[in-house]
């Protein structure tokens, strides 16, 4: 009898303290937990688990404990749709997802079937808000807003009149790419336009034809782990253009990737530095005494995990109708500060700036 005790008490602490799971309410983050993008994948992860616990440590939303699942899409668009479904089937009753928009995009078509919300921290494409979802959201800006503050900056900064564009040939790197080249080509001659494939590790072929027609500056639309590659090995032969990519690069690992000599002076288009705004300090402190440095996309997984349960909470429901219409109502004080969505579930301010490496750091560098 006793050991029978003993068993059932196991199987309770087990179980969330006793909770039964019908007291629970499941948040999904999904993103790229593993493989060469895992380090936005836990910046995302752990900024929304920062939120949950705070929400938690305060008994929940609506009265119960909210449980996080976490879903690797691995940055493939058929595995985004693949754990968006498994996800819907869990009984998520909203998402924070995904990173890249190539899965962002897909896994919204199975979240809008299902009517369940999903804000994304970091997809950036204009069409991921362009389908007409009334059920997706993004805290980020959009990358026709940041490849026209990047062509400012070559412009009317920088005043070149030679440039290569390069892409990664996904959503957000060809995207970003063709904003970019939208911008400038009035201005500015492209010698060179191309796409890489993500993945590969060596570019010294295009990189070497890039170099023969001698711009005096590489747009990059991509990811920082070919962004790292590619401004090392351009170094490594000699190509001593300047560097420019988008918020995909802005990572500690691209310094570590490309080496801190080769990154120097890159530049990348971003919002503005969160350690300036005055309602990020209490997230920043809480965060970096449990994870160290914040990740670039940290605050806003952070901020889209505190808005989805501030809706649920407004909503007094967890029907995703309910929790949608919230969402496009109401004005949220996130630690990025003022947070609102325009009917088609962008942010109505999305302030880009360009950042510059030094010494082995991102640092903030030009306002348009
Ligand atoms: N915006 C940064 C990279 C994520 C994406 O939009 O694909």
């Amino acid at each position: 009898m006793r050991r029978a005790v003993f068993i059932i008490l196991c199987f309770c602490l087990l179980s969330f303290g006793c909770q039964k799971k019908e007291d629970l309410i499941k948040i999904g983050i999904a993103g790229p937990m593993t493989g060469d993008q895992a380090k936005i994948g836990m910046d995302f992860k752990n900024g929304v688990l920062l939120a949950v616990e705070e929400w938690n440590n305060k008994g929940g939303v609506l009265g119960k404990k909210i449980e996080m699942i976490t879903s690797d899409d691995q940055h493939d668009p058929k595995q985004a749709v693949s754990v968006a479904n498994k996800m819907v089937n869990d009984g998520v009753v909203g998402v924070i997802g995904h990173f890249n928009s190539s899965c962002s995009i897909p896994a919204s078509d199975v979240y809008n079937r299902a009517v369940i919300p999903m804000i994304t921290p970091a997809s950036t494409n204009p069409q991921l808000t362009k389908k007409g979802y009334e059920n997706v959201f993004r805290v980020c800006g959009r990358d026709d807003q940041q490849g026209r503050v990047a062509s400012d900056f070559v412009i009317n900064y920088l005043k070149l009149k030679e440039v290569a564009i390069l892409h990664d040939k996904t959503t957000y790197g060809q995207g970003l790419a063709d904003e970019f080249k939208k911008f400038i080509s009035d201005k500015v001659k492209v010698v060179y336009y191309g796409g890489i494939v993500q993945g590969d590790k060596d570019f010294k072929m295009v990189l070497t034809a890039i170099k023969n027609k001698n711009p005096k500056l590489i747009f990059f639309g991509g990811i920082y782990p070919e962004a790292g590659l590619l401004v090392r090995e351009a170094r490594e032969i000699g190509l001593d253009a300047k560097f420019m990519s988008g918020d995909g690069t802005i990572d500690p690992k691209f310094i570590e990737i490309a080496g801190t000599l080769a990154a120097e002076g890159t530049y990348v288009t971003f919002s503005p530095d969160p350690k300036n705004i005055p309602s990020a300090k209490g997230f920043i402190d809480k965060y970096r005494s449990r994870y160290g440095e914040i990740g670039p996309y940290s605050i806003y997984a952070y901020d889209a995990a505190n808005i989805m349960l501030t809706a649920i909470k407004e909503a007094k429901s967890i029907e995703g109708k309910s929790i949608i219409d919230m969402l496009h109502s109401i004005e949220f004080n996130g630690a990025l500060g003022k947070i609102r969505f325009d009917s088609k579930g962008d942010v109505t301010v999305a302030p880009y700036v360009v950042w510059i490496t030094k010494g082995g750091k991102f640092e903030e560098y030009w306002k348009p």
